[in-house]
């Protein structure tokens, strides 16, 4: 039994949740509850990342006080990931009391030990990245992800010393060659450590929508740097010692591309000099793109991609829960880009839900309802299926432990493929009651419990459904992995219900 910390980035509450933010949360969620299954014990962190000049400009757009507005737009990420199914265990928001407490405290100690001093800054700033610009990484003056007017800024501000980490920096990702997965991106943050760091500016005077800077309380902390802190505060910083030491070595973050710099390369620093070490994990995945376009809340209340039309919830309504989530997790290999399109969508549901997963359910439950007596026989222990379950599950074990949920769903579903592919072969439903079809069925229905356990991180609420309809008490992750995924297993003890089409065909025309 290990011990496993995962977190998303927290969301900027300027706007609604949309498929972007639902594709981190689920993954993340899909990975919490494979190591759950496991047994390892958990802890799954998200929430909203509510300071700083966009939230602030949002609320002041809508016409009310950056607090109401936060509170409501807030409890919109939790109606979506409830929504969603995801089971967080801890939803964490950045201006609630114990964070300004952890801030305080994590960038007091920065300063106690000498890595934070005052000068002004100078240049340009973006309010859609809440990030600073020198004119040489500008487009012609306009931010390079946005394309919006940079702000001229002129400050004087409070400075981390991250220049100093340079060295210590490029020393802690040689010695830890899997810190920052998948390796591209690892190649990435080093390289822009190896081309050389300069200060950062940390605290803002001109806005107050922020966590006041202990030592000097004209200046709050600029957003970035209170929200990688959430890591920290949400696991106890500066109020529960023992929590931090159980949990900050086993910490896992989960983050879109774009914010790899703050994360792989400030988040590291900050950590070293507050005398802690860095995160164990990042992992960093790409962006879905709608027609080749970033699909992100910035750019849509630009006039760029408009995302109302594809909230979350939006999309659950319309093909429920478990699919959203199966394609957000299947369609698209966690790290690199992937296009989103409704159209793929109903053809990933039609195909590896309705057709595969779908009808051999449908097929064994039928079979054994009408041949069986509605019981289900038992598996035999050398069947030409126990390999394939083998390999899917070795498979399953790899894709998950490496933050890869498409392969390891894949895997599972070669597995339905394979079942399917030896009803066809044994046609069942043609055969006598007898030895030989109870054989066939007792098969099909051990594959189809494995598939239950293996698919349950992605489709929780479809294979508890499956589970109970095969006949099978409790739930697929009431026993731990190593115990319940060994072949031959199945017992029918309930009763096989035919039950209705588990993902009834969608028409392609909508
Ligand atoms: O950056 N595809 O918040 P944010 C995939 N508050 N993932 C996407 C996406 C897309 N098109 N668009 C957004 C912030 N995301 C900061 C983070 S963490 C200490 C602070 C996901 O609301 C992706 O995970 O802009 C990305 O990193 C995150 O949403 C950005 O959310």
């Amino acid at each position: 039994m290990g011990r496993f910390y995962i977190t998303t980035p927290i969301y900027y509450t300027n706007d609604a949740p949309h498929v972007g933010s639902a594709y981190s949360t689920v993954n993340a969620d899909a990975l919490a509850r494979w190591h759950r299954l496991l047994g390892d014990e958990v802890k799954f962190l998200t929430g909203t990342d509510e300071h700083g000049q966009k939230v602030s400009d949002a609320a002041k757009k809508q016409g009310h006080e950056p607090q109401e507005w936060t509170d409501r737009t807030s409890a919109r990420f939790r109606e979506a990931w409830d929504a969603l199914n995801i089971d967080y265990d801890d939803f964490i928001r950045t201006t609630e009391p114990r964070h300004h407490e952890s801030v305080q405290k994590f960038l007091g100690a920065i300063y106690e030990n000498g890595y934070i001093y005052k000068d002004v800054y100078q240049g340009l700033y973006c309010v859609s990245c809440e990030d600073y610009y020198t004119l040489d990484a500008s487009v012609d003056g306009k931010c390079p992800i946005h394309g919006s007017a940079l702000t001229e800024m002129q400050e004087e501000n409070w400075f981390f010393k991250l220049s100093a980490f340079e060295d210590r920096l490029l020393e802690y990702y040689t010695d830890h060659p899997e810190f920052v997965t998948p390796e591209t991106k690892r190649n990435e943050a080093y390289s822009f450590i190896k081309g050389g760091l300069r200060d950062i500016s940390i605290t803002r005077t001109s806005i107050s929508w922020g966590v006041k800077v202990p030592w000097d309380e004209e200046h709050v902390f600029y957003v970035w740097y209170d929200a990688l802190i959430n890591y920290l505060t949400a696991i106890g910083y500066g109020r529960d010692d023992e929590e931090v030491a159980k949990w900050w070595p086993y910490s896992n973050h989960l983050i879109g591309k774009e914010i790899i710099r703050f994360h792989c390369v400030w988040w590291p620093a900050m950590c070293m000099a507050a005398g802690l070490e860095p995160p164990s994990h990042v992992h960093v995945h790409g962006w879905l793109l709608i027609g080749g376009q970033k699909l992100s809340k910035t750019m849509a209340a630009e006039g760029g991609v408009k995302l109302t039309d594809i909230a979350p919830m939006e999309l659950i309504n319309e093909y429920g829960v478990d699919p959203v989530r199966y394609y957000l997790l299947r369609e698209t290999s966690l790290g690199n880009d992937g296009e989103f399109s409704l159209e793929g969508v109903t053809h990933r549901y039609n195909t590896d839900l309705a057709n595969n997963l779908g009808n051999l359910v449908a097929r064994v439950c039928t079979v054994v309802a009408n041949k069986c007596e509605g019981r289900g026989p038992s598996p035999e222990s050398n069947s030409s299926l126990r390999a394939q379950a083998e390999s899917a599950i070795e498979a399953n074990i790899e894709g998950w432990t490496r933050f890869n949920p498409q392969s390891a769903l894949e895997a599972t579903w070669s597995l339905i493929g394979a079942t399917n592919a030896y009803l066809e072969a044994h046609a069942p439903w043609k055969m006598e009651p007898g030895e030989a079809l109870d054989t066939v069925m007792g098969d099909a229905l051990e594959a189809i419990r494995l598939v239950s356990i293996l698919a349950s991180p992605a489709m929780p609420g479809v294979c508890e459904e499956i589970w109970r309809r095969i006949g099978l008490a409790g739930t697929p992750t009431d026993a731990a992995f190593a115990e319940s995924r060994v072949w031959g297993q199945y017992r029918g003890e309930g009763i096989i219900e035919k039950g209705a089409p588990l993902f009834p065909r969608i028409s392609s025309e909508r």
